[in-house]
């Protein structure tokens, strides 16, 4: 195949396995400077050193198509590049993260374009670096003392939001897999894996799925009921309600890394929760639902109230909640909405996951929602309070 004036499409192939080797070997080469420099951590900077020489030896062979193809400067990236702020950093936390994600994407990238380039085996060898890093990644992290940061930073994405929470039943003949790839595909960042009809074996089979789509793209996955799926899966959170295991047993069986969401129908049990240590709170259903068996009565707007003013942790509004009465939620004051059958059940879930973070952002003041809809640093949970689990009516 033949690109318009810009010769074969296959010597193009030999242009982005160049890019993604030395993105990786980059990537791999500051955070092999950052165990050694700033964590004495000679073991770490050795086997990140091991890493960035696999990647860069194992591709030797073709470094000559690999050269011949290169231009830099003529990369339309480049210019795009400079002028982005995203790729600022604010800790060294998120300097190691974007790194690490940074290598991990290149490996994929590698391993994608070196399978239709017929060259199995070595992109079998760049899955095997990419899984590598997954494990040096953790271990970093530990040894860094960085494990509370993963958690402060993910939490971030609730502020504000989009909670999207799958529902095969109520998804039009779809399957979980492919609505996931639709939010995903439209930029949702908190997805909860929410399924009653199925097997524990077939929950996890489809969480391990959505678990890859989502750690590629950094999207928060939790999963609903069940602590075990969710250490299973590698998810980000487990979310309970109040009849699942209790909340200090399921800290115990996650350990404080994981991200863990408690349903409240009150205001006595949005207290218990965030004294319990909940990361967040559901507040609902606000309208009345027929999306959850053995529901509750809406508990209206006044429960919201009540958790805007006191609530210190983030809170997610949900039950009943449309795009036609989205405003009403969001005027009162809540920053992050849930919805099952809206979007589930959508007929074109991206199209009605853009529109319904068109109206967020209107309503939503520019502070706190920039242009792409994503978040900024800051919040404003419990305007009583202090931010901090210390403040408001629940210290
Ligand atoms: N928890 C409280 S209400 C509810 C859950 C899971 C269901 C919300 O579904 P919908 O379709 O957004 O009303
Ligand atoms: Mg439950």
């Amino acid at each position: 195949m033949v690109l318009k004036g810009m010769g074969r499409v296959e010597d193009k192939f030999f242009r982005i396995v160049d890019a993604n080797i030395n993105r990786a070997a980059e990537g791999l080469r500051v955070l092999e400077d950052y165990a050694r420099f700033c964590n004495n951590d000679g073991d770490m900077s050795e086997r990140l050193k091991r890493l960035r020489h696999a990647v860069r030896d194992n591709i030797m062979s073709f470094l000559p198509e690999c050269l011949k193809e290169r231009d830099s400067t003529a990369d339309t990236g480049f210019g795009i590049s400079m002028e982005t702020r995203l790729d600022a950093r604010a800790s060294p936390f998120e300097l190691a993260a974007a790194n690490f994600k940074r290598v991990q994407e290149a490996m994929r990238a590698l391993e994608e374009f070196l399978k239709i380039m017929g060259k199995y085996e070595l992109a079998k060898t760049y899955e095997k670096c990419r899984f590598d890093s997954y494990s040096l990644e953790k271990e970093f992290c530990a040894a860094a003392g960085f494990e509370g940061e993963g958690k402060k930073a993910k939490m971030k994405l609730f502020d504000p939001g989009i909670y999207c929470i799958t529902a095969e039943k109520y998804s039009g003949g779809r399957s979980n897999i492919d609505v996931v790839k639709a939010m995903i595909g439209a930029g949702v960042r908190i997805i909860q894996y929410r399924e009653k009809e199925k097997s524990m074996l077939e929950k996890y089979r489809e969480c391990i799925k959505i678990r890859e789509m989502t750690g590629e793209t950094g999207v928060l996955l939790i999963v609903n009921d069940h602590a075990d799926l969710a250490l299973a899966a590698g998810a980000d959170g487990v979310h309970i309600g109040q009849d699942d295991l209790p909340l200090e047993k399921v800290r115990e069986l996650t350990g404080d890394g994981m991200i863990i969401g408690v349903s409240t129908h009150s205001p006595e049990q949005a207290r218990a929760a965030v004294r319990g240590g909940a990361d967040y709170i559901g507040i609902g259903p606000i309208y009345r639902t027929f999306t959850k068996k053995d529901v509750c009565e809406p508990v209206g707007l006044e429960c919201l109230d009540y958790a805007v003013k006191n609530v210190p942790v983030p809170f997610v509004a949900i039950g009943g909640i449309k795009e036609h009465n989205l405003h009403e939620v969001l005027e009162r004051g809540a920053r992050c909405v849930a919805m099952v059958t809206e979007i589930v059940g959508a007929e074109d879930i991206a199209a009605k996951i853009l529109s319904i973070r068109e109206k967020m952002g209107r309503i939503v003041s520019n502070d706190l929602y920039n242009a792409d809809g994503c978040g900024k640093e800051g919040n404003n949970y419990g305007a009583n309070g202090d931010g901090g689990r210390q403040g408001g009516e629940n210290a």
